[in-house]
């Protein structure tokens, strides 16, 4: 499949740029093809005062070619995995916006920060909050961004040296009036995306920060392959419609409450069907094709920016993190979007590459968190950082990724005020206590992740997982903290 790829049609530039990623990248998997990568192979060694990039993408499921997806076109995320570390099992704490992007940031949890919907900007809801930027700012770093970082653009004020730079209003104005429409999403004028313009815009910081020399902790934030799926017409080029993967399944899993999924997203474009209808399934693959279509574009535009970071000779004092908000169901169980506590919806793409730490092409199943990215970080630029941040520094796994972790990650989605669906995920399982107000439970979920990797079968009532449901409830109700201290002992 992968041969195949690289006789399809694909962005000239975006070649030469992933040509260029994995040349810059090969120095620090050691290759010694030329003079210069080996020299700066031997200068590799973490700076005292590293810079970090902090890439985000929103909405990206791990459909990408280094995590096994069979046609995605992804070469330079590809590449910069190759660079350095994957995480086979990242989840994020609540799969949508606000909360997940609250939680990586203030490195506390939906249920301590309060942020469990797309209306509470963190300015609001833990204004005293140290986030990781601030965190970064208050230790003499410049702190800066582009893009989508947090939902509301302009949220956590403090936290930034200069405030955050992103177009959107202008363009969401002009799409609405060309027609929001789920199907048929080609653009030839890829100037009605606000992704290149806020590139655009890092590039030209990240120039000007590499000239002053100060240490800088760069936020870049896409917005594709978020709904609607726009993307150019040459990123589409890549993709035939034959050959899209189908949805694990387009039936509803068999067990499962009617509210463990929704689709709600999917109804605010002039093409969708009636309420209550399905999205026809020649629509449906069109989405699906643009979705992937999305995901490439984004691809090419993180390819320039990480060719930038090697031009500008940033590469060797600069941690780089790619990390997603969460995941999004495809039609999968017939429901579209995000908004559970579904597989699909809370696992999310993560990489890491720190100069002179991390091994080129290294790989790690260890059950890893958003929340776990900011400790991480100012672990590594040894930083300080506030004494109740909940995630756990990955530090010794970036050196050991086949250590002993996490024995689970945890995500929740709220259904309203009447229900919270808490999730637990393990190595083999994916168990959800919903509760209600009271905190009391009310329906189970658990999938075995050995048997049953799509979550087709709900199998909490089966006797035979009788133990294991007790006791993933019980780790449930005890939540993260012990989980956390069992690594730390
Ligand atoms: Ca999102």
């Amino acid at each position: 499949m992968r041969l195949i790829k690289t006789s399809r049609r694909r962005p000239l530039a975006h070649i030469l740029l992933a040509s260029a990623v994995a040349f810059s990248t090969a120095s620090c998997a050691g290759a010694e093809s030329a003079d210069a990568p080996v020299a700066a192979q031997k200068a590799a060694a973490l700076p005292v005062t590293p810079n970090v990039l902090f890439i985000s993408i929103d909405d990206l499921r791990p459909d990408i070619a280094a995590y096994g997806h069979p046609v995605a076109v992804t070469p330079n995320m590809d590449a910069f995995a190759a660079s350095g570390l994957l995480f086979e099992s990242a989840y994020t704490q609540q799969a949508v916006c606000a909360p997940s992007r609250a939680a990586v940031m203030s490195g506390l949890r939906p249920d301590t920060t309060g942020i469990q919907t797309l209306q509470q900007p963190l300015d609001e809801e833990i204004p005293n909050a140290i986030t990781m930027a601030h965190a970064f700012k208050n230790a003499g770093y410049i702190t800066m961004s582009a893009g989508k970082i947090y939902h509301h653009h302009d949220d956590n004020k403090q936290a930034w040296t200069v405030p955050n730079y992103n177009v959107i209003g202008d363009i969401r104005k002009e799409r609405r009036k060309r027609g929001m429409k789920l199907s048929n999403m080609k653009l030839d004028d890829e100037s009605l995306l606000p992704d290149v313009q806020n590139l655009r815009h890092a590039q030209k910081d990240l120039k000007k920060l590499a000239a002053d020399g100060k240490p800088f902790f760069y936020a870049m934030g896409f917005h594709k392959p978020h709904l609607p799926f726009y993307a150019p017409t040459d990123a589409w080029d890549n993709y035939e419609l034959g050959e899209i993967p189908d949805p694990v399944s387009r039936v509803a899993q068999k067990g499962a409450p009617d509210y463990a999924l929704v689709a709600y997203e999917v109804d605010k474009f002039s093409d969708t069907p009636a309420k209550g209808k399905s999205i026809p399934e020649d629509v449906a693959d069109q989405m699906r094709m643009g979705y992937l279509a999305a995901v490439t574009y984004i691809d090419g535009l993180v390819g320039e920016l990480l060719a930038d970071i090697d031009a500008l000779g940033l590469a060797d004092d600069t941690i780089i993190v790619l990390w997603s908000d969460h995941g999004f169901k495809l039609g999968d169980y017939g429901k579209w979007a995000k908004h559970s506590n579904a597989e699909l919806d809370i696992r999310i793409p993560m990489m890491i590459r720190v100069p002179g730490v991390t091994t080129a092409g290294s790989r790690t199943n260890a059950l890893v968190e958003s929340v776990d990215v900011y400790p991480t970080l100012t672990d590594l630029a040894k930083i300080n950082a506030p004494d109740n941040l909940e995630g756990l520094s990955m530090v010794p796994l970036l050196t050991a990724p086949d250590r002993q972790w996490k024995e689970a990650a945890f995500a929740q989605f709220s259904r309203g005020k009447q229900r919270k669906g808490e999730t637990v995920r393990t190595k083999d399982f994916r168990y959800t206590g919903w509760v209600d107000l009271k905190g009391t439970l009310i329906f189970q979920e658990l999938y075995d992740h050995r048997t049953d990797p799509y979550e087709l079968v709900n199998v909490a009532k089966d006797i035979a997982y009788k133990a294991d449901v007790k006791r993933l409830d019980e780790m449930r109700k005890a939540g993260w903290k012990p989980v956390r201290a069992a690594v730390r002992n």
